[in-house]
């Protein structure tokens, strides 16, 4: 993973190079849009886009459904960054990649980060197609990306004040703890049940160590999950990866437009 100095330096050299080649010097917040979530782009903003594989230390995403490109856009007041494609630990790659995105939009100026993710939902009255704010999360990884090492509070890590402010875009949002696995696989159906007693809402493979990375960097963050199919168990159905991408096509829009009142709200 490197030292800090030297996760620290490639971030600031990510963030130098994407300031170039977007013509803007700093940005305000980022978005990242989690497996799915690459439809609703268009409806935050169209502008410059950057290959994530141009920029220093960036891998590109080998699971379809994530890109790899970091979209420049202004929206309202805001200069920010949308981050097409994420790295995840399954495809084998260390937790300093995983959260080289986080840490280069902190290094790009960014206050506030907005994770967005495809997740499982656990808890009855969930729905496929429901958006979930994030109110909490249980790293389930084993690991952390402050190895090296930093004690960070992650108190009110889900920034309340945000999800107060999605709130007043739309009343009937729901809030859930997130359960973040290593994957690739999905729960097993005892899995999911202990999960469920463990105080879990919401069940994926992604955004807590991004999180973690973002607080330890002083980003306010806000966590969202579009729930792309119940949990292992729930239905009596298989769960696939084809069913999470079309799920998250069909609310591409609705999200799209949630997210950018969002963004000029934050
Ligand atoms: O389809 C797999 C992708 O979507 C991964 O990137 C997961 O983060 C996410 N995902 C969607 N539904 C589930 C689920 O039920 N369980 C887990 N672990 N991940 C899910």
């Amino acid at each position: 993973t490197g030292t800090k100095q030297d996760t620290q330096a490639l971030a600031t050299a990510a963030a130098e190079a994407l300031a170039e080649r977007t013509a803007t010097a700093t940005h305000d917040l980022a978005v990242v849009l989690g497996s799915g979530w690459r439809p609703a782009a268009d409806e935050i903003g169209t502008g410059t886009e950057v290959a994530m594989s141009d920029l220093p230390g960036f891998t590109p995403p080998v699971v379809e459904g994530h890109g790899g490109a970091i979209r420049s856009i202004e929206v309202g007041e805001k200069r920010v960054l949308l981050l097409l494609g994420r790295t995840h630990r399954y495809e084998g790659h260390s937790v300093g990649q995983v959260v080289h995105g986080v840490r280069t939009a902190a290094a790009a100026g960014c206050r506030t980060i907005v994770l967005t993710n495809a997740a499982g939902g656990m808890r009855q009255g969930f729905t496929v197609g429901q958006p979930v704010m994030i109110s909490d999360h249980l790293n389930l990884t084993a690991t952390s990306p402050l190895i090296g090492a930093q004690f960070v509070d992650l108190t009110d890590l889900y920034s309340s004040r945000l999800r107060e402010v999605a709130r007043s875009i739309d009343p009937s949002l729901q809030e859930g703890v997130y359960a973040g696995l290593p994957g690739p696989h999905f729960e097993t159906p005892a899995e999911i049940r202990m999960l469920q007693t463990m105080g879990a809402d919401l069940v994926g493979m992604s955004t807590v160590l991004e999180a973690i990375a973002a607080r330890a960097a002083g980003v306010e963050v806000f966590g969202l999950s579009l729930v792309t199919n119940l949990a292992a168990g729930l239905t009596g159905e298989p769960l696939n990866h084809i069913e999470v991408l079309e799920a998250g096509q069909r609310s591409a829009a609705q999200m799209g437009k949630l997210l950018r009142e969002l963004v000029i709200r934050a």
